[in-house]
């Protein structure tokens, strides 16, 4: 088999999403995401102008020496524009490979490892008592497993409260838009929250968190040891991860499970977290860490530790992403969880798809390859608009803080 072509599709049914599309002279075609949120068209350049040059005429089913290929081949290695193109083409290759043996893609991994893949929806309300309801609604739709997000007083604009009860998505503007914060007072709600949602929930339900790297380390450390009492599944981005050696700090002072990783791009960001027993969750994903190749062998490190995947499954992950990532989840030994957030009615008809959900467990479904397609004639009715992610800066004196 040979690769004939490849092009990219880029729509915005709702939000933008880069595909890539890739054919072969048996007629077998394979699309993998490429939505890097925020800097879509850097990675359609990167696919269009640098990869797909390379990929004409290889075999398909050469997985693993094009990915070496694409990785050592550029020299520039990692970074999320270059490893969300390799991701691109990887799970583009492992869909035609999968469609070429008419399997389901988690059978090529070495097929299922439980019967269904957990998720955790998002609850967001702006304030306490909207957010135990939304916590309440979700558990309702079968949720075994829901993240809280709320508003805090005094603050105008927070993480994790946006438009929407069920397509929550941040990148809400042509240029960024700007919210504030005040980390006193975010530590001096959260408690509280999970107070709220425990009284009224009670112990049945996993409940997430995600600081969105607000804290600094001691801050977060402080968080954790509060959120304590309240038998947290996970912590989610304490603090930034650049110097992971913070982590340490957090570690010798909570056990409320802490999870990272949603913004790396390879294992090397991973390792040594991992290899130091700093963390409890890696949140790479499919697009966003080379592929189905990648992902597998930072799974397979994680294992060494107890470490276990969470993978990241915001809207922003297009619905090929959640299709592919349900296939590795179903397979993976050391799985924790999944994130899913429902994409719009809009995007589901862009992206026609055999995974399914049904109380608060999802399944790729068992049609060859993994399962998600896209109509490219209703896929051109949504051009590509601009859309950034939020900035966020401290309240009163303005200074830029993560957001
Ligand atoms: O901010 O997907 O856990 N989920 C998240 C997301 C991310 C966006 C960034 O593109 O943190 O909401
Ligand atoms: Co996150």
């Amino acid at each position: 088999m040979k690769i004939t072509s490849a092009r990219i599709i880029v729509c915005s049914p709702g939000r933008n999403f880069v595909t890539l599309k890739i054919e072969t002279d048996e007629g077998l075609t394979g699309i993998g995401d490429a939505t890097l949120n925020g800097r879509e068209l850097s990675v359609a350049s990167y696919l269009q102008d640098h990869v797909i040059p390379c990929l004409i005429g290889r075999d398909p089913h050469q997985i693993e020496d094009i990915w070496q290929y694409l990785y050592r081949g550029a020299y520039w290695r990692r970074g999320p524009i270059t490893m969300t193109a390799i991701a691109a083409v990887d799970t583009a290759l492992w869909d035609i490979k999968a469609k070429a043996a008419g399997l389901p893609l988690y059978q090529l991994l070495g097929g299922k490892s439980r019967t269904g893949v957990m998720v955790y929806g998002h609850a967001n309300g702006s304030d306490i008592e909207h957010t135990v309801d939304e916590v309440l609604r979700y558990a309702d739709m079968g949720y075994k497993a829901i993240r809280a997000q709320s508003g805090v007083p005094g603050i105008d604009k927070v993480y994790g409260v946006g438009r929407g009860t069920m397509f929550y998505e941040p990148a809400d503007a042509d240029l960024p838009s700007e919210h504030d914060w005040s980390t006193e007072k975010y530590l001096r709600h959260t408690p509280k929250l999970f107070a709220a949602i425990r009284e009224k929930l009670g112990w049945d339900h996993h409940l997430l968190h995600d600081v969105h790297h607000r804290l600094t380390p001691i801050e977060a450390a402080r968080l954790g040891k509060d959120l304590e009492p309240y038998r947290l599944f996970w912590m989610e981005d304490a603090t930034p991860a650049e110097n992971q050696e913070a982590f340490k700090l957090i570690r010798q002072h909570t056990t409320t499970p802490l999870a990272v990783g949603e913004i790396f791009n390879t294992i090397w960001d991973c390792k040594d977290l991992i290899e130091n027993q700093l963390i409890d969750f890696i949140r790479t994903t499919v697009v966003h860490a080379g592929g189905i190749s990648h992902l597998r062998r930072i799974a397979d490190l994680a294992a060494l530790y107890q470490v276990r995947t969470g993978s990241h499954g915001a809207t922003d992950l297009s619905p090929v992403c959640m299709g592919a990532a349900l296939h590795f989840d179903l397979w993976v030994p050391n799985f924790g969880i999944q994130e899913y957030m429902k994409h719009t009615d809009e995007t589901d008809a862009v992206f026609p798809h055999a995974y399914t959900f049904k109380e608060g467990f999802m399944y790729p479904g068992d049609v060859p390859g993994h399962g998600v397609d896209v109509d490219e004639t209703i896929a051109k009715k949504y051009p590509y608009q601009r859309a950034y992610l939020p900035v966020n800066r401290q309240q009163h004196d303005g200074t830029l803080w993560n957001w």
